[in-house]
């Protein structure tokens, strides 16, 4: 997520010169006085923070800083792309870089643009478990199970695809190991009890809160959507998609304009997160039909993968389990639900 302030010549019509492939003798050479565009800032290591604007930039070096509070420890050359060096960051956390460059003809932007505290130890995760149909005593709930150890700061989860979701949860920096469960609880309603674990899993006494799980109250959505959604994991802002799940009730007969998907928004998140090799569509094209159907699922008629959490980025790997059989910071049931028992 990037913020941009007009920079100093902002406000100055653009004129570029320079870019036809052939000379033209007859035109009038135009200054440039257009400033530098900052393109992109995102973190590539522990200690870099790669820039790219859109022509040669110069860092001013007495205008470079970092909230919170992070040193700057080397200035890049002028470049198109720019490395800055600075202190170690803090996996996930949010840092905002205020910072002015200049290309050569000394033309200058000021500029403020947030990224993500570099996560060089992401754990694999899988999104293991759902309920989109929870009610007012048991929300909307999501279960991540950590295949492999590392640190959570950073890791996003999204309703909806990674670059286009309807809302978005960053994870704050936290130890996990292979078989820990992590579960987001979607509420609006807070409780006593309802706090954010990071190191004790037994801190939350919030409803459906469990002892074996890190458990997150997220407040300010309306919940997963009961019929028709997906759900992703990334890596981190911005950055590839780790796990997706589609989950719809629709068939491709249910509209005619959207090949079933029921909105030209649905429709492209589906085919984005097929795009991004994270579900698998069985024809040409991704189809409602493709989707896990959420159909007789229930607050505690959950969607779950197996228990051995199967994930071949397809609507085999879930079933819904009967009655009472979620598990929600345990491993999954392997038993189905059956309709009218
Ligand atoms: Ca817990
Ligand atoms: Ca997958
Ligand atoms: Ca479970």
């Amino acid at each position: 997520m990037k913020r941009l302030m007009p920079g100093l010549a902002g406000v100055i019509a653009c004129a570029v010169t320079g870019c036809g492939p052939l000379p033209n003798p007859g035109a009038r050479q135009v200054p440039d006085l257009r400033p530098p565009s900052l393109e992109s800032v995102q973190s590539i290591a522990v200690a870099e923070v790669e820039l790219s604007f859109d022509e040669e930039a110069e860092l001013v070096p007495e205008a470079v800083r970092v909230q919170p509070d992070l040193a700057v420890t080397r200035l890049p050359p002028a470049g198109t792309r720019v490395v800055l060096g600075v202190k170690e960051q803090e996996p996930g956390r949010r840092y905002t870089l205020e910072a002015s460059a200049r290309d050569g003809r000394g033309n200058t932007t000021v500029f403020a643009a947030d990224f993500y505290g570099y996560n060089p130890r992401v754990p694999a995760l899988l999104l293991n478990e759902f309920t989109p149909r929870g009610s007012t005593s048991h929300p909307d709930v999501v279960e991540l199970r950590v295949l492999a150890a590392g640190d959570m700061g950073g890791v996003v989860f999204t309703i909806g695809a990674p670059q286009d979701c309807d809302a978005r949860y960053v994870f704050p920096s936290f130890p996990v190991g292979a078989g820990d469960y992590i579960l987001l609880h979607f509420t609006d309603e807070v409780q006593d009890g309802e706090v954010d674990e990071f190191l004790d899993r037994t801190a939350s006494r919030g409803p459906g809160a469990s002892d074996a799980a890190f458990d997150f109250w997220i407040r300010g959505t309306k919940g997963l959507p009961g019929n028709n959604g997906i759900l992703a994991l990334a890596r981190r802002p911005g950055g590839a998609v780790m796990d997706a799940v589609l989950y719809s009730n629709r068939t491709s007969a249910s509209d005619g304009e959207y090949r079933g998907f029921g909105s030209a928004r649905m429709l492209a998140r589906a085919e984005a997160i097929t795009a991004l090799g994270a579900w698998k569509a069985s024809g040409a094209r991704i189809a409602p039909e493709d989707a896990v159907n959420p159909e007789g699922s229930t607050s505690t008629r959950s969607l779950c993968r197996s228990s051995a959490s199967q994930d071949t980025d397809a609507r085999e790997d879930w079933h819904i389990v009967p009655t009472r059989r979620s598990s929600f910071g345990s491993v999954n049931s392997d038993e189905l639900y059956v309709s009218g028992k």
